[in-house]
């Protein structure tokens, strides 16, 4: 008999169903036996009458335990008076599955029940609470929707390797791994394949994908292994291109976000889904830092300057809020010292940006130096040789003007549902002290 899932119940009363799932809870009393059924749709009450007909089923029942899985075949019968969705199974038969110890580690149930080690050590169960597992539901649209909306731009999708023999963005937070009798590193970011892929006249690509960190950060926003969706695309006349391309993209997620969440994002996680009406602000790194002294009394710290830091990413947001109401503010004009050799360059000035929303960098996006000379020049300056060899040849036999953007998942996820810590938007989170589960 074919498996029924509990959404779709309300399309067969009065017949016989079979539905599996997990036993939620068991109130056993004098007269009937309740157990309520759940499945990753939704939850039904089984009714079991407490008689001699029924005598087997009823010893049966008394020895079944919360969170072992069933499966049940019975008829489904309308019935008002049951609180939980106005009607019920009375079952046929009940099999178990896999049968669960009694003793749960912790109530998952109850997020203030357990320490966030705890939880974390027992993600599988962590997971089972409903508001933890809507955050992956919400992600996973999240994705689809930036799928969709660069396929409908003429994106395809690509895979870059993640074992690669020299270090992507940075030595300096490379993880090192044993490649036979050489080095390898994990990839940071897919950022050289996918500028590859304009060298080979792709155009239009994109990848969601695993990047590593050897962050050695405990922040609320770091992770060493995290979910980058990257893109990159070919004959741009300026980097304003990809910040065009970024915005379209966002809007679009998140208006039909909203149309498909909003209401539970809403109930659940009590924030709103805001839809810019607007583009996005965008404002230069020096004039920011003066916006933010006036305003704030805030000054950059000396090592800071060029760049951001998450004070600034703080305040950044702040202002934008004021001054043009928007959650999201575009960040051009960083010091050629604090952004990679790749960044195109007028002026000495990095053709790049960083987007902050609600406070949080989620993206570092630039044009590219395709003019081979340029390139090697630029490498060369921050002391890459060899390394980058490979990389330079991408560009040595035709290569259009091109850009990309790198958005972190995991943080959008985080700031969509305003989630205190990126590990709650992880499935498995990864940080300097977790390897497992
Ligand atoms: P960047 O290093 O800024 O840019 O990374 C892009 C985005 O990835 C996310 N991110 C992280 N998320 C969680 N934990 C981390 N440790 C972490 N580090 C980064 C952030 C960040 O904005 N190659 C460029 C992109 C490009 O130019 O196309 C890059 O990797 O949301």
């Amino acid at each position: 008999m074919k498996r029924i899932y509990m959404n779709q119940l309300p399309e067969h009363f009065n017949e016989e169903v079979r539905v599996d799932g997990y036993i939620d809870r068991i109130r056993d009393l004098q007269y009937v036996q309740f157990i309520v059924l759940r499945d990753k749709t939704g939850k039904v009450q089984v009714t079991i009458e407490k008689n001699e007909e029924n005598k087997e089923m009823n010893d049966f029942v008394s020895t079944l335990t919360a969170e072992s899985t069933v499966k049940v075949v019975g008829t489904l019968s309308e019935n008002e008076k049951v609180k939980l969705n106005g009607y019920e199974i009375f079952p046929k038969n009940i099999e178990v599955t896999s049968k669960s110890d009694p003793d749960l580690v912790f109530n998952y149930k109850d997020e203030q029940s357990a320490m966030t080690d705890t939880r974390l050590d027992y993600r599988f169960l962590d997971l089972r609470n409903e508001k933890h597992a809507l955050i992956f539901k919400i992600q996973s649209y999240m994705v689809k929707l930036f799928r969709d909306f660069l396929y409908e731009q003429s994106f395809m999708e690509i895979h870059t390797p993640k074992l690669i023999g020299a270090a992507s963005e940075s030595g300096s937070e490379v993880f090192e791994v044993k490649y036979f009798d050489r080095k390898a590193y994990l990839a940071q970011s897919p950022q050289f394949y996918k500028q590859m892929a304009m060298s080979s006249g792709f155009e239009r690509v994109f990848e969601v994908g695993p990047a590593f960190r050897a962050e050695n950060s405990n922040s609320n926003r770091h992770a060493t292994e995290f979910t980058s969706i990257d893109l990159e695309f070919s004959y741009i006349d300026s980097f304003y291109d990809v910040m065009h391309m970024e915005q379209e993209m966002l809007i679009y997620m998140l208006k039909h976000m909203k149309e498909t969440y909003g209401e539970e994002i809403k109930n659940v996680f009590h924030t709103e889904v805001i839809v810019p009406t607007k583009d996005f602000p965008v404002i230069k790194l020096s004039d920011l830092y003066k916006e933010l002294e006036k305003r704030y009394g805030y000054q950059i710290p000396e090592e800071d300057v060029g760049d951001l830091n998450a004070e600034t990413e703080k305040l950044a947001f702040k202002f934008a809020m004021e001054e043009y109401q928007s959650e999201f503010l575009f960040i051009t004009d960083f010091s050629k010292a604090k952004r990679p050799f790749y960044h195109m360059r007028e002026n000495d000035v990095p053709q790049g940006y960083d987007l902050i929303w609600r406070g949080v960098e989620i993206t570092t996006g630039a044009q590219r130096e395709h003019r081979y000379d340029v390139l090697k020049k630029q490498a060369e300056e921050k002391g890459l040789g060899d390394d980058v060899k490979f990389y330079l040849e991408f560009f040595k036999y035709g290569c259009p003007p091109h850009g990309g953007f790198g958005l972190g998942m995991d943080r959008l996820t985080m700031l969509l549902l305003e989630l205190p810590h990126l590990r709650e938007a992880m499935f498995l989170y990864r940080n300097p002290s977790r390897l497992t589960p």
